[in-house]
């Protein structure tokens, strides 16, 4: 049985790669950070199996990184922790740092001074905000960085120690540089989730309107449950490689919004410019989504679109055979029409039961 150490296991494709594993029949290991809330939602589901097991441990804190990987002597660490908004990197730049940037090096150095180099494989969830200010369309392997942000800053460290590892230790240690992946786990103030819980509460009459930023950045979009995949086969290849994992597909903001409210059932249409632009109901007129400078960064990266030919060629990771976008954002609209529905049941039954307490009918 192997075993697999992952850092950011309660984050959207820690879960998701923990269920693999788990699937896979690997002894799971994962890392959580202590916090005053101890329901871990993504992962609820697998605490108490057998094979899946939990150890504090922060991306900051060497010495607890050190004794996790002393004591579970991973074949295999996936290291998907991270400060990983970009919006949030321009508030917390510092932390972003420390997390996504010098954690990483934290992990490689524990490894080596676990004398765990020859045999433990090494993963980082890397990114395309690499690509940033982009200097070619679609962007490979090849493609020259130019972060914009300080996570992807941070992320380029991130990448190039890694890459320094592989070379002066001969470690097997390779960056997945994933292009947006998005689920109905996703966190709820990136732009697609954001998207589909407004387009859920809003047709369910829960939310009046939606604010957003730049409508016209384009994304890669894919589903995180298909790119977890990858992250396990890019570790399984005789040699270590980075690639490029992305749907090959390019959409704006605008066009997210148009088919998750129609999934919601209300068709949109788009009007004006810029701050001015408008998200209207074509049916009732009524203004459902407004720009806010509020959601606009002070750098943005707007143009990204993956090439995936080499995860195609080596991994046979083809993403025409995976999730497309508009099931994409179908699972994720569906998910939250269900959520917000049983919100709203849950709120019925508190308010019934406050009148039948009122009226004695219940003690
Ligand atoms: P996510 O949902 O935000 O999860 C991040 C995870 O990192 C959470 O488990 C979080 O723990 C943990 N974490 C944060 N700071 C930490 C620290 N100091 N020490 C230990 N753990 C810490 O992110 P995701 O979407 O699953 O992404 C996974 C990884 O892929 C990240 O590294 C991200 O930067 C990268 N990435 C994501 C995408 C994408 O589109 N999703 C694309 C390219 C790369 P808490 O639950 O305790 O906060
Ligand atoms: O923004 C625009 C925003 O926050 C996408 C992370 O997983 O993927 C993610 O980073 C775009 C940007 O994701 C709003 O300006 C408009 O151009 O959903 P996002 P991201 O910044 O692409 C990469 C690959 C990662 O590595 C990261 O970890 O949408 N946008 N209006 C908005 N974005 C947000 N969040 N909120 C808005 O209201």
């Amino acid at each position: 049985m192997k075993t697999a150490l992952i850092t950011g296991v309660t984050g959207q494709d820690g879960s998701f790669l923990a269920e693999l594993l788990l699937e896979k029949g690997y002894d799971v290991h994962g890392t959580i950070r202590r916090s005053s809330v101890d329901f871990r939602e993504r992962i609820a589901h697998l605490e108490g199996k057998p094979n899946f097991h939990l150890h504090y441990a922060d991306l900051g804190d060497s010495m607890s990184i050190i004794q996790v990987l002393n004591k579970v002597k991973p074949d295999e660490v996936y290291n998907l922790a991270a400060q990983s908004h970009v919006q949030v990197s321009f508030d917390s730049p510092e932390f972003t740092a420390d997390v996504d940037a010098t954690g990483v090096l934290r992990l490689l150095e524990g490894i080596r001074q676990c004398g765990l180099a020859d045999k433990c494989r090494f993963y980082q969830a890397s990114t395309s905000e690499l690509y940033g200010k982009v200097e070619e369309v679609p962007q490979n392997e090849d493609t020259p960085f130019h972060p914009y942000s300080p996570y992807a800053v941070a992320k380029l460290y991130g990448f190039w120690i890694v890459k320094e590892y592989r070379e002066a230790y001969n470690m097997y240690a390779c960056s997945g540089i994933l292009f947006n992946h998005e689920s109905e786990r996703r966190g709820e103030t990136f732009v697609t989730r954001k998207i589909t819980l407004a387009a859920a509460r809003i047709a369910q009459g829960k939310q009046e309107k939606l604010y957003l930023g730049n409508l016209s950045s384009l994304r890669d979009w894919g589903y995180a449950k298909d790119y977890v995949e990858c992250m396990w086969q890019i570790l399984q290849q005789e040699k270590p490689e980075d690639f490029v994992i992305a749907s090959g597909e390019q959409h704006s903001v605008r066009d997210f919004c148009l088919l998750a409210f129609r999934r919601a059932g209300i068709e949109l249409e788009f009007k004006g410019e810029g701050i001015d632009e408008k998200g209207i109901d074509k049916n009732t007129g009524r203004i459902l989504i407004e720009v806010s400078k509020d959601f606009y960064r002070p750098t943005d990266v707007v143009n990204l679109w993956g090439d995936p030919s080499k995860a195609k060629r080596q991994l046979g990771w083809n993403p025409n055979e995976k999730t497309s976008f508009e099931q994409l954002v179908n699972i994720m609209v569906d998910a939250d029409m269900a959520k917000v529905a049983v919100e709203r049941a849950g709120e019925q039954v508190r308010t019934n039961l406050e009148e039948y307490l009122e009226k004695g009918i219940v003690k």
